[in-house]
């Protein structure tokens, strides 16, 4: 039992007929419209890099339960994604029993779940494992994440990506849009929303191009790491009180969950790691007119697992794509033999999709933690706790 916590459950096989998200404990009245959820499903399959698949969908969503009107009714909420690419898959991913099942996948991919998945789960099918692991189910944490985003907008918090490094290129970015609340509105985002790569450095979206077009010649995959900035977000959200409950090891958790992610850090911790005490904390001012204020943002806009008001920086490490055209050495699982791994369409490289979800990933995490700080039944119940608190902390 969580009451009052923000709850996520979602199904759906990457070629099954839908994607399904159930969405709990968001208050009643908070206004929301599919096309509000729809902006993010659309960017998550944009990128230079992507595989055959996003020509296929045109991902958006139908909302079936817990709004009226156009307005959240305080019940659970229920979306549908539908996957436009299960009109292909027929005869091969029925829900019922078909009469000639289609041959098993048994060449295990090393990096995906294939090997531990088919012993877990005791399958002789490769394709029951990589259906629900696949990358797919990234589309609905997009819409959960959009519906926590357009909860987290009331209180005027926004959340913004861009990727900061693919295979060995790296991207500059301007320094002061990790400083201030209100750099959301940086010229800068507008660069990176037009971007295939999701940067606003040109050299390096020219050189990330490149990179991905000698990679995908050679069958071959890259990753790379994205940055994900929460702009707007109020001191006080999680705790040290319970190791649990402090916000940074629950957003790591969060977007370590990601498919293909293999690392997380928050702020500068890896820069931070190798600097003197003097140079990795980030020296306190106050004034009336501006509050609480930082020269410099080392930690990440958390202290002690608690938002401390400056933007919340979280950057994801992604792994190269682990199906590759050109595949690596493996085993068959059904017969014991070296073999080379199965081969399935796939992507060259998504880290730009992959800060989109880690956008979500945080967007749930801080709904979850404004849930648990201000409460409410409905959405000016929340708002009236938030102000007042905010109106104390100054
Ligand atoms: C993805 C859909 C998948 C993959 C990819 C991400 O579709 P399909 O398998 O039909 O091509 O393109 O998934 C993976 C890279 C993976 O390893 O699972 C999507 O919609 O994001």
């Amino acid at each position: 039992m969580s009451l009052g916590r923000l709850r996520v459950v979602t199904a759906g096989e990457s070629h099954g007929p839908q994607l399904t998200i159930f969405v709990d404990n968001l208050p009643a009245g908070l206004p929301v419209l599919a096309e509000d959820i729809d902006v993010d499903l659309a960017r998550r399959q944009k990128g230079y890099g992507r595989g055959g698949r996003q020509q296929i969908e045109h991902d958006c969503v139908e909302i079936v339960a817990g709004v009226r009107h156009g307005v959240t009714m305080g019940g659970p909420i229920a979306m549908v994604v539908k996957n436009r690419d299960w009109a292909n898959w027929q005869g091969k991913m029925d829900i019922e029993p078909v009469p000639e099942p289609p041959p098993p996948v048994t060449r295990l991919r090393p990096g995906h779940a294939d090997l531990a998945g088919v012993v877990k789960y005791g399958l002789g099918d490769v394709r029951n494992v990589l259906e629900r692991a696949s990358a797919r189910e990234t589309a609905s944490r997009v819409a959960a994440g959009g519906l926590a985003k357009v909860f987290l907008r009331q209180f005027g918090i926004t959340i913004r990506s861009h990727v900061l490094s693919i295979g060995s290129a790296t991207a500059t970015h301007p320094d002061d849009l990790v400083l201030s609340r209100t750099a959301g509105d940086h010229a800068w985002w507008a660069t990176v929303e037009e971007s295939p790569i999701r940067t606003g450095d040109l050299a390096f979206e020219a050189q990330a191009t490149e990179l991905i077009k000698t990679a995908r010649t050679a069958g071959d995959t890259l990753g790379g790491v994205f940055e994900v900035i929460g702009y707007g977000i109020p001191i006080g959200l999680g705790t040290y009180g319970q190791w649990d409950e402090r916000l940074d090891g629950r957003l790591a958790a969060a977007v370590m969950s990601i498919q293909s992610i293999k690392g997380v850090e928050i702020g500068d911790a890896f820069a931070n790691a190798a600097r003197h005490g003097s140079l990795a904390h980030d020296v306190i001012d106050y004034s009336s007119e501006a509050g609480w204020t930082r020269p410099t943002n080392r930690a990440g806009g958390l202290e002690g697992g608690i938002t401390n008001g400056m933007p919340l920086i979280v950057h994801g490490a992604a792994k190269p794509i682990s199906t590759l055209i050109n595949p690596l050495p493996s085993v068959d699982y059904a017969t014991r033999q070296r073999d080379i791994a199965h081969v399935e369409r796939s992507d060259v490289c998504v880290l730009p999709a992959a800060g989109v979800v880690g956008e979500a990933m945080v967007a749930l995490v801080l709904a979850d933690a404004m849930r648990i700080k201000f409460g409410g039944d409905s959405l000016e119940e929340a708002l009236a706790n938030f102000r007042s608190f905010s109106e104390s902390a100054q």
